[in-house]
């Protein structure tokens, strides 16, 4: 018996009438054919692409825990408006995840859908209940995991209608779509926590869990299997790999098989640390603009970073450096020109077709592509940016030594190195 995946069915016919093959593979067969249920999430407004990633492995995990005893799939809230995309001439709401990431990929971890194709199988547009979860009023003096329907405490930008629906910008679609049902939730736990609540005490058909962010690792942190086979499980989209493929080729004289990097598919990968050895550059992600003001201290000025990259390049016999980095022109020229005439300084630049097709979004993925190939990476201090790229790493088989570095602020060469988090199958 297949679970069905249409929300028009209340009863689940065969196979081929499932209006999407939502990873029907990874469906588990339940013992009385069941409706699957579409869980939602979104993440606080503010919050940077690379958090969002981590936010989409816990939501996934739940709905793999879910599975477990009934049918589930995973809703992709649409990317857009996110504060580093700043490039104002693009339209940048409504986006696909599969520009970004590979479905087929994420579907052999967790059945997932678009939002737009949860529009298409919903009979209206509707989504039956919406949890926002909010910290306690109280506040917490110990850890203990709990949860509460409570008032809300914050803005929240939902509002009831004269019709009784809730209404809120719903990633872009807020002007058809709408919620039957709005509640805040004080919430204090891991992921898995709200399983049980899922399950026993709500039958809607469709439920969205905002803020989703409030909901930790748990069981699944950074150094559990788990953990691991959600992050596996997010690779870039293929046309996205390309254009970075291309430009290693081009640029850097690298190729996945003279740098043992081939990809496959990401179940039947198993790399050793070591495997991998990388395309004979180096690649630091310099991460500027809102950095200087947030973690100012903990980095170099732009003049320094030469000075500290040099002896690293001498000492791997490498002499091409990849820069990733969100800072404007001027700073780079300024950077290649104080490396001098021995060094080649690389960055990427897409054409305005490839920028317009992929936007802000894919041209950082591009970058985070070609710094994960290097034979050796620097990163910025705490970036989520620059751990995606250790993961990317881990993945791959690089030595941990020629991943987990960063540089040092000016007066400074002995700070604390990052935490190596290793991969685990
Ligand atoms: O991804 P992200 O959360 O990393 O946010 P952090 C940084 C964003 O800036 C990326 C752009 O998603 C990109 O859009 N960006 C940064 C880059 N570095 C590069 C780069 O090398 N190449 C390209 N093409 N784009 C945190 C934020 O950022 O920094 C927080 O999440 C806050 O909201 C904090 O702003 C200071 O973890 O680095």
């Amino acid at each position: 018996v297949f679970a069905c995946l249409d929300l028009r069915l209340t009863e689940c016919k065969k196979k081929e009438d499932d209006a999407f093959n939502v990873g029907i593979n990874d469906t588990p067969d339940f013992q009385a054919s069941k409706p699957v249920r579409y869980l939602l999430y979104n993440v606080n407004p503010g919050e940077g692409f690379n958090l969002r990633r981590d936010v989409y492995i816990r939501v996934a995990n739940l709905v793999k825990l879910l599975n477990d005893d009934e049918p589930w799939a995973l809703v992709l809230p649409p990317w857009g408006r996110i504060y580093h995309w700043q490039t104002r001439e693009i339209s940048q709401i409504k986006l696909p995840w599969s520009l970004f990431f590979d479905l087929e990929s994420l579907r052999r971890h967790i059945p997932v859908l678009e939002f737009e194709e949860f529009l298409a199988v919903s009979e209206k547009p509707m989504i039956e209940e919406v949890y926002y979860l909010q910290r306690y009023k109280e506040g917490w003096t110990k850890w203990e995991e709990k949860m509460d329907i409570r008032e809300c405490l914050d803005k929240h930008g939902y509002s009831k209608g004269k019709d009784s629906r809730w209404h809120h910008w719903f990633f872009g679609y807020g002007d058809d779509v709408y919620a039957n049902k709005f509640e805040c939730m004080s919430y204090m736990g891991h992921a898995g926590f709200i399983k049980p609540f899922l399950m026993h005490n709500s039958s809607a058909r469709s439920v969205f869990l905002d803020r989703a962010e409030s909901l930790i690792h748990g069981q699944y942190s950074e150094w559990s299997p788990l953990y691991w086979s959600g992050r596996r499980s997010m690779v870039f989209a293929k046309h996205l790999r390309d254009i970075g493929d291309n430009f290693r080729e081009k640029y850097l004289g690298s190729t996945d098989k003279k740098d043992k990097t081939v990809l496959d598919d990401w179940t039947k990968m198993n790399k050793k640390h070591g495997d991998a050895k990388g395309g004979p550059y180096l690649a630091i992600h310099l991460r500027r603009k809102d950095y200087l003001y947030a973690h100012g201290e903990e980095i170099p000025s732009i003049q320094y970073v030469p000075k500290k990259v040099k002896s690293i390049l001498e000492k791997h016999k490498l002499k091409k450096v990849f820069v990733a980095t969100d800072s404007p022109d001027a700073e780079f020229e300024y950077l290649k020109q104080e490396f001098g005439e021995k060094v080649e300084v690389y960055r990427f630049k897409p054409t305005p077709e490839e920028h317009e097709k992929y936007k802000d979004g894919g041209v950082a993925i591009i970058d985070q592509w070609i710094c994960a190939h290097a034979r050796y990476f620097i990163g910025s201090y705490v970036s989520t940016f620059s751990f995606r790229i250790q993961e990317e790493r881990e993945i791959l088989g690089f030595e941990p030594e020629m991943t987990f570095n960063r540089l040092c602020n000016d007066d400074n060469d002995t700070c604390e190195q990052p935490s190596k988090w290793t991969i685990k199958y």
